[in-house]
C-alpha cells in the first residue's frame, strides 16, 4: 500500500510541475472563466458601483445621531431615517380586537438594532369581553375586596427593552403608565406628524418588558410580538406588541395579578429603523464561486444570496466616538453559511441573522421563508467608508468585488429590488451585460425586463 501511495503522491508532483494543463487553478480565475461564459468580457474599468459614502456622525448631545438609547431628536429623524406613518384608529382597532380575542398566542422574533415603538392602546381603556384588563386583586390566593381593582396599565410605568442581564436594558423614553407622550416628527421640508412615537438606536429587540409600580417588580418575559399579517390586511407588514399585565406584592400576605394569557394590557407597534432614501447603498451578493463551477446554469446566477444595505456612523458609545457600518439584512437567497463583517464567528450569519435557524432555509427571495428585515451594527476603522470593505464571506472563501474583475457583489441604490431564485439575471436586468463589457450604463439596474422576476 505504501508503495502505491508514494506513486501516486510523485505522479501528481510531475503533473503539477511539468504540465501546464495540470497547473492548479485559484477559484478566482475558474468564477472568471465562468462568469465571463455568462455575461462576456469583464471591462477594466467596472468598479461595480462601490463608492465612498457619506458618513453620518451623532454626538454625544444627541446632534443628527443621538447616543445610544431612546433618540428624542424627533425633529431629526427624517434626514437618515424612513419614518412610519401615523397609525389610523381603524388599524389600532383591528388590532387591539386581535389581541383582546386571542388568549396565549404565538409570537415570534425580530432582530433589529434600530426601530420605532409606537403607541396603539393602554389597556383597560376600552376592554374586551374576554380581556377585562381591570383586574381583581388576589391576597394569598384568595379575592380581597377590600383591595378593590386595578388597571394594570396604570401601573406599567418603564416600556423597556433588551436583554434583562444585559447593561443595555433600557427605557423606551415617553413609554409610561400604558401610554406615551406626542412627539412632533419632522420639521421644515421635511414630513411632519403627531404621534406617540419613539426611535431606539443601536440598541435590540431581544426582549422586552415593563416594571409594575404597584409591586416594584421588572417584567421581561410578559409579552407576545405578532406580525400583522395574520391580524388584518390593513396592518399587513407591521409588528406588534403586546403586554400581559401581572403584578405581586408582599403586604401582610401576597398580593397578585396573575398573568391571565390576553397581552392587551398594553400594545405597541414596533417598526424597523429603516434608511431614508440616499443614505445608504445596497449590496447584492452571489454565491457560486464556493459551488462545483464545471457545472454552473444561467439560472443560478442571481446575486441574491445576500442583500443588505450599508450605512455609516459614528456613535458615542462607550464613552467615546467610534465608526459603524449599519446593516440592514434584506434577504439570504442561499443555502450556504455565508457570514457579514468577519469568516465564520467573526462575522455575522445571514440565516441566523433573519432568525431562521436552518442554514438550508432561503429566505426573502419568494422560494422559501418570508421574514422581517434584520438590522445590526458592525464595528469599522476610521477610514472605512465604501461598502465594499465590509468583508462577506461563504465559509473560508471572501467574495469580492474589484475593478475589472468578475464580482461576487453588485453596489446598487437601496431601492433596486434584488432577484428571485431561478430566474435569469441576464434576462432581467436587461443591461447588466453591457455595462460587464463596456463599464456602461451604469446605472444598469434601471433596465429590467421582466418586473416578475424581482423580489
Ligand atoms: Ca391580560
Ligand atoms: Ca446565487
Ligand atoms: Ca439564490
Amino acid at each position: 500500500m505504501k508503495k502505491i501511495l508514494f506513486v501516486g503522491i510523485t505522479a501528481l508532483a510531475m503533473a503539477s510541475c511539468t504540465h501546464d494543463d495540470y497547473a492548479p487553478v485559484s477559484k478566482q480565475e475558474q468564477y472568471q472563466a465562468v462568469f465571463e461564459k455568462e455575461f462576456g468580457t469583464v471591462n477594466p474599468n467596472v468598479n461595480w458601483g462601490f463608492t465612498p459614502q457619506q458618513v453620518f456622525t451623532f454626538d454625544k448631545d444627541g446632534k443628527l445621531i443621538g447616543t445610544r438609547g431612546a433618540n428624542t431628536s424627533a425633529n431629526q429623524w427624517y434626514e437618515y431615517l424612513t419614518v412610519p406613518d401615523t397609525l389610523t384608529d381603524a388599524q389600532k382597532d383591528v388590532v387591539r380586537r386581535w389581541f383582546q380575542n386571542n388568549k396565549n398566542p404565538q409570537g415570534q422574533k425580530v432582530n433589529w438594532s434600530d426601530f420605532f415603538v409606537q403607541q396603539v392602546y393602554k389597556g383597560g381603556t376600552n376592554p374586551g369581553s374576554n380581556s377585562p384588563e381591570i383586574y381583581d386583586i388576589l391576597k394569598d390566593g384568595v379575592l380581597d375586596k377590600d383591595k378593590g381593582k386595578v388597571t394594570g396599565s396604570n401601573h406599567m410605568d418603564w416600556l423597556a427593552c433588551g436583554n434583562e442581564e444585559s447593561q443595555y436594558r433600557d427605557h423606551i423614553n415617553n413609554f409610561n403608565g400604558g401610554d406615551a407622550g406626542i412627539m412632533n416628527v419632522g420639521e421644515g421640508d421635511n414630513k411632519f406628524h403627531n404621534d406617540k412615537i419613539m426611535y431606539m438606536h443601536d440598541y435590540n429587540t431581544t426582549c422586552f418588558g415593563f416594571h409594575d409600580s404597584y409591586g416594584q417588580t421588572y417584567y421581561y418575559d410578559s409579552y407576545v410580538l405578532i406580525p400583522g399579517d395574520i391580524i388584518d390586511p390593513i396592518v399587513a407588514g407591521m409588528y406588534f406588541v403586546g403586554f400581559d399585565y401581572q403584578m405581586q406584592k408582599h403586604d401582610n400576605g401576597v398580593l397578585k395579578v396573575e398573568a391571565d394569557g390576553y397581552y392587551s394590557d398594553w400594545i405597541v407597534r414596533i417598526a424597523p429603523g429603516l434608511n431614508a432614501p440616499g443614505a445608504g447603498k445596497r449590496v447584492m451578493v452571489e454565491d457560486i464561486i464556493d459551488s462545483n463551477l464545471a457545472s454552473v446554469q444561467t439560472s443560478d446566477w442571481d446575486f441574491n444570496d445576500a442583500v443588505f444595505d450599508v450605512k455609516f456612523e459614528y456613535n458615542w458609545k462607550d464613552g467615546h466616538n467610534q465608526k459603524f457600518a449599519v446593516i440592514t439584512l434584506h434577504a439570504a437567497g442561499g443555502t450556504k453559511y455565508l457570514t457579514i463583517g468577519g469568516q465564520g464567528d467573526k462575522g455575522v450569519e445571514v440565516h441566523k441573522a433573519l432568525c431562521v435557524e436552518e442554514q438550508g432555509t432561503m429566505i426573502n427571495t419568494g422560494n422559501g421563508a418570508t421574514r422581517p428585515v434584520a438590522i445590526f451594527r458592525i464595528p469599522v476603522a476610521d477610514n472605512v467608508n465604501n461598502a465594499n470593505d465590509i468583508p462577506v464571506y461563504v465559509g473560508a472563501q471572501e467574495l469580492t468585488a474589484q475593478q475589472g474583475e468578475a464580482t461576487q457583489k453588485l453596489c446598487v441604490p437601496t431601492d433596486v429590488k434584488w432577484m428571485k431564485e431561478r430566474v435569469q439575471f441576464i434576462n432581467s436586468y436587461d443591461q447588466f451585460k453591457d455595462y460587464v463589457n463596456s463599464n456602461t450604463p451604469d446605472n444598469w439596474y434601471k433596465s429590467v425586463k421582466n418586473l416578475g422576476n424581482l423580489y
